[in-house]
């Protein structure tokens, strides 16, 4: 049987995230790794806190914290606003474990030991007013490949090109903002990896079916020639380098993170006896998310450091890389506040409105843009009319009818004949769209299912056939009650809240088809028997709420919003 391991981007610990993060990586992750444990498939789903740098040192000064403590806080707050989201990691690790620490060293003798790190003695920048290096992202100047003015020294977030700090046109210190910059010798360690372009190639190549964004990112970064890359830093916050002359060196973040996929899988199996770590990196299937200006380090870097060990350490299977999720047609910004972070979109409205909006919306052919006016349109009309509603209705109509229990009624007759056909249909649309790792594709499909229970009730309509043949009425809302149940299978990789709502509602026996089902073959479907007549039930509370211009004039106002759009 095949194992799937899944891994999301690991957020950076400095400060909450907003939508954007959350739809480019963790969401997604989530909805694949829950779809394919309701399959009953064995699931490894794996995130961390990405924990070093300077960004995180930084901020912990501003918050007068020790940087270790702030990480922790920072951490703790992140996997409790995660949780609220429900998002089902196996484990949601720390790039600053000691398990992190002894595989990156390990790493890195490796490497060495493969010749490919070598120490080059380098310029680098010195900021005299700032009184030390400064690291690459705080050099800020204009982009020497598209001129872009706010370029970091890291790597253009404009064109995602790459950078050196030293190549930035007018560089000025962005935590000082002086242009009083030195260039002074520093040594530091590079990873060779440009003599590992020609295998890279050829694996990238060779990866039929994947997302053409992630593959063209790849290819574009591979033509224009692999350079080596800086793997030190002038730090006290990361992983320490154990060689002579590197005291107060650190490894890069960028070589410490992704090594963390690896390391939180050790978090993960030191927390509980008999957990086989080292297995789920050696023999599964392998599928990461992250958004875009990931890709990079996760098509080429990551995969030339697994392959320069020589080590049996698992390449990603598939790289299913995002656009970006814009607000009104911008950037999400958090030093303007500008947009929706995952703390204050939990304080509005539960997970599952913000989960099936941004699945059905996901950034993934091209950016797309949120607005409060097209979420209010598209919960209402989805969640709360085609599926709430439908729930409601059934339920509310059958208990004033027929009482506390699921009506017999006649047998399924050809419209039940039908629905089934066509249910059977769109679930395996709905099923190749998840496996596909479609998104979009697959809300559609969810939602076309919602939509075929709406159209077989607004065909039988129980409250005209309860006039003159109440036999047929009970049918139909035993229908409805069944389909009910498997709305509560099928919806719960996109919206699990509710989908336990939906199938806890029944007093069902063990011997009921659907007593703790949990998805099924698509013919299977046709037989929409989960729940049997005589069986309680009980009606829930309305499932969605409709969101009203209120609403969205309010949010607009708290959030900020464009003023004509
Ligand atoms: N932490 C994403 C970011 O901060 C970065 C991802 C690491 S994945 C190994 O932009
Ligand atoms: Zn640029």
């Amino acid at each position: 049987m095949t194992r799937y391991l899944i891994t999301s981007a690991l957020p950076y610990i400095n400060g909450i995230k907003h939508l954007g993060n959350l739809v480019g990586s963790m969401l997604p992750a989530d909805v694949y790794a829950r779809y394919l444990r309701q399959r009953g498939e064995e699931v490894l789903y794996i995130c961390a806190t990405d924990e070093h740098g300077t960004p995180a040192e930084l901020a912990a000064a501003a918050a007068g914290l020790p940087v270790a403590e702030y990480c922790r806080q920072q951490h703790e707050l992140q996997a409790k606003i995660y949780e609220g989201f429900e998002l089902s990691f196996d484990h949601f690790g720390r790039s600053s474990s000691p398990e992190n620490r002894e595989l990156t060293q390990h790493f890195g003798r490796t490497l060495t030991a493969a010749d490919l790190i070598e120490e080059r003695v380098i310029k680098q920048v010195y900021s005299p007013a700032d009184g030390r290096f400064l690291p690459d992202r705080y050099v800020v100047g204009t982009c020497p490949y598209c001129g872009y003015d706010a370029a970091r020294g890291d790597q253009c977030e404009n064109c995602t090109r790459l950078l050196d700090p030293v190549q930035l046109i007018d560089p000025r210190s962005a935590v000082s903002g002086s242009r009083d910059l030195e260039v002074r010798d520093s040594k530091h360690l590079y990873f060779r990896q440009s003599r590992l372009a020609p295998r890279i190639r050829e694996w990238i190549e060779s990866r039929a079916g994947w997302p053409t964004l992630t593959t063209s990112i790849a290819l574009k970064w591979l033509n224009e020639g692999l350079e080596d890359r800086g793997i030190t830093r002038d730090l006290e916050w990361g992983v320490p380098v154990e060689r002579e002359g590197y005291e107060g060196k650190v490894y890069y973040v960028w070589f410490d993170a992704p090594i963390e996929y690896i390391g939180a899988t050790k978090e993960w199996a030191d927390q509980a006896p008999g957990r086989d770590w080292r297995s789920w990196w050696e023999d599964s299937h392998y599928t990461q998310f992250m958004a875009k200006d990931n890709v990079p380090f996760h098509s080429i870097m990551f995969p030339a450091m697994i392959m320069g060990t020589g080590e049996s350490w698992k390449l990603a299977d598939f790289i299913k890389g995002f656009n970006w999720l814009t607000y009104y047609g911008g950037k999400f910004s958090t030093s303007r506040g500008y947009g929706i972070f995952m703390d204050a979109a939990l304080e509005i409205l539960p997970p599952d409105y913000w989960r099936y909006f941004l699945i059905a919306n996901a950034p993934e052919s091209d950016d797309s843009s949120f607005s409060w006016e097209l979420f209010a349109t598209q919960v209402n009309k989805d969640l709360a009319d085609t599926l709430g509603n439908f729930v409601n209705r059934v339920l509310t109509f059958s208990r004033k009818r027929f009482g506390d229990t699921v009506p017999e009624g006649n047998p399924a007759g050809e419209p039940e004949r039908k629905l089934a056909e066509e249910l059977t249909k769109i679930l395996a649309d709905y099923e190749a769209a998840l496996e596909g790792k479609h998104f979009r594709r697959a809300a559609q499909h969810l939602k076309a299912a919602w939509s075929a229970g709406n159209s077989y009730l607004e065909l039988k309509a129980p409250w005209m056939e309860i006039k003159e043949n109440p036999e047929a009425a009970a049918l139909t809302l035993r229908t409805g009650m069944n389909l009910i149940h498997l709305f509560g299978l099928i919806s719960e990789p996109l919206i699990p809240a509710t989908a336990r709502t939906m199938q806890s509602l029944w007093d069902l026996e063990e011997s009921d088809p659907g007593y703790g089902a949990r998805w099924a073959e698509p013919e299977r479907i046709a037989q929409l028997d989960w729940i049997p007549a005589g069986r309680g039930f009980r009606v829930p509370e309305v499932l969605f709420r409709k969101l009203t211009d209120d609403d969205v004039a309010t949010w607009r106002e708290r959030f900020g919003a464009p003023e004509n759009a």
